[in-house]
């Protein structure tokens, strides 16, 4: 205890804890203000900050077999406690323009090493979070962060909604009250930080919104598909979402074989548990009419939808034809299809021209499961806004995590496995868990998770209670949270 008092009166000596008026990044006036980018300058406080912090993160037997530091105050922090007791670190890349074309975690790990983050300040978590969805994009498991100062103001709540454990060395309360043991601080001070703290705490699940400004109406998280077959307005996402009710399956199942025959008897295993079947029509060898007339068949014994996951990426005139004419005339037969955003939003309206009369739908490619992908930062923000755009035709998109709170999208995450890790060409997969729990998504796409398997129908009954069970948690989580 005597020790935290040092090191708290040490950093109030250097002015890394000022006391005052000061206008945080929000706009939100603080009267308190932690800066401990000064501390690079004074190594034996390096020292003993990054001491505190290991032992912080040490007593509660935290997990983790890595370390990274959230950029870039903590960088050299947890430099120290690597160097220190010979724990390997990672480094995440903060600059948005290296998103695309390059590495965004740079060391050597494997899928589902465990991972501690280091940090200096907490205030609502989110950089925290950042930092760990960057590491779990890649397969990392991040369960605990440990920082130097908890700004208490709710940002280890909305770790632990996460499923991150932060421990902290000290609290703003814990250095308030040491400072003014010390008459560092009168009580004024300390009765206006306590009353800055009642006013401004994160609540979980919202990026920065203060609590007092939330908005009452329920997100889509708080919302259970029934509730959203009610509210949203394309007759397609209406009876997928009532399917995935009566089903209780979030499960699309991609269906990667190259013969007519052993897709339909996959499906017929495998459709019980499913609310879509993903297809890739160009790669079965001997295609046919009949097969799509089987295919619609099992469709209505199993109650699912038909997802043709053509990709188109053509101008508008192009894919109009592509998607109606040649061997394949998706639009005759698949509910759902796909179309990168790359074109402009000329290739959703040369869709919807031939997809919307026969009450089709179509997911935007918003984000990839694949390592290096460009589909990121601006370029998924876009494609966001070009769904919002024509959402009378977009029914949802392709993504790894939730882009959006509007209801009326559906999020479907490929990329899924019962456990984290990749193939040789690039695919990166995650769990059931992660995707729908953690990340917020509504649908996972499993493919040779399932019909690689021994006992696909066997396989699919676990993805399918994996998926379910993580959006009723999920949705029992964020109900609690809200009360
Ligand atoms: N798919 C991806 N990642 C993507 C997109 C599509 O894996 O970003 I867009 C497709 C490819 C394959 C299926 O048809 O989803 C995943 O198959 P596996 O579960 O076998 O990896």
């Amino acid at each position: 205890m005597e020790n935290v008092d040092n090191l708290v009166l040490k950093l109030f000596e250097i002015e890394a804890l000022k006391f005052g008026s000061f206008t945080l990044k929000s706009g939100i006036q603080s009267p308190v203000y932690f800066d401990l980018r000064v501390i690079v300058s004074y190594p034996s406080l390096m020292n003993e900050v990054a001491d505190f912090l290991w032992q912080a993160a040490e007593k509660p037997n935290a997990k983790f077999v890595l370390l990274c530091g959230v950029p870039y105050t903590a960088l050299p922090l947890a430099t120290i406690m690597s160097a220190n007791h010979n724990v390997p670190m990672l480094i995440r890349r903060k600059e948005a323009k290296d998103y695309g074309t390059k590495k965004m975690i740079e060391g050597k790990f494997k899928p589902g090493d465990t991972c501690l983050i280091v940090e200096d300040v907490v205030t609502s978590g989110s950089s925290v979070m950042e930092t760990a969805d960057s590491l779990s994009k890649v397969g990392i498991v991040v369960t605990d962060a440990v920082v130097l100062l908890d700004r208490e103001q709710g940002g280890k709540q909305r770790l632990e909604h996460k499923g991150i454990n932060l421990y902290s060395v000290c609290g703003m309360s814990g250095i308030c009250k040491i400072l003014e043991k010390h008459g560092k601080l009168d009580s004024p001070t300390v009765k206006q930080v306590d009353d800055f703290l009642a006013k401004n705490i994160f609540k979980p699940d919202t990026s920065g919104v203060k609590l007092t400004e939330q908005v009452s109406k329920k997100s889509k998280k708080s919302l259970r598909y029934h509730e959203r077959a009610e509210i949203v307005a394309h007759p397609l996402s209406k009876q997928l979402l009532k399917i995935m009710d009566s089903k209780q399956t979030n499960l699309a199942f991609s269906v990667d074989v190259t013969k007519c025959q052993q897709v339909l008897e996959l499906v017929d295993k495998v459709g019980p548990h499913v609310c879509i079947v993903k297809t890739h029509v160009d790669i079965i060898e001997d295609f046919n009419d009949d097969f799509i007339t089987a295919l619609q068949k099992l469709a209505d014994k199993h109650n699912f939808l038909i997802f043709e996951d053509r990709k188109f990426a053509d101008i508008g005139n192009t894919v109009k034809h592509q998607y109606s004419s040649g061997v394949y005339k998706i639009n005759q037969w698949a509910h759902i299809t796909n179309a990168h955003s790359v074109p402009g939003d000329g290739v959703v309206q040369g869709l919807k021209d031939v997809g919307l009369p026969k009450n089709r739908g179509c997911l935007l490619i918003a984000e990839m499961s694949s390592t290096g992908n460009l589909a990121t930062g601006e370029y998924t923000k876009a494609t966001v806004k070009m769904a919002e755009e024509q959402a009378d035709f977009v029914i949802g998109f392709i993504c790894t995590s939730r882009l959006t709170d509007d209801p009326r999208f559906l999020h479907m995450t490929p990329g899924v496995q019962l456990s984290a890790g990749g193939d040789s060409l690039g695919q990166q997969y995650l769990t059931p868990n992660i995707v729908i729990g953690d990340r917020g998504s509504d649908i996972i796409i499993v493919g040779r998770g399932i019909y690689k398997a021994d006992d696909p129908s066997n396989a699919a009954k676990l993805f399918k209670e994996a998926g379910y069970e993580a959006y009723l948690k999920q949705s029992v989580d964020f109900t609690i949270t809200e009360q």
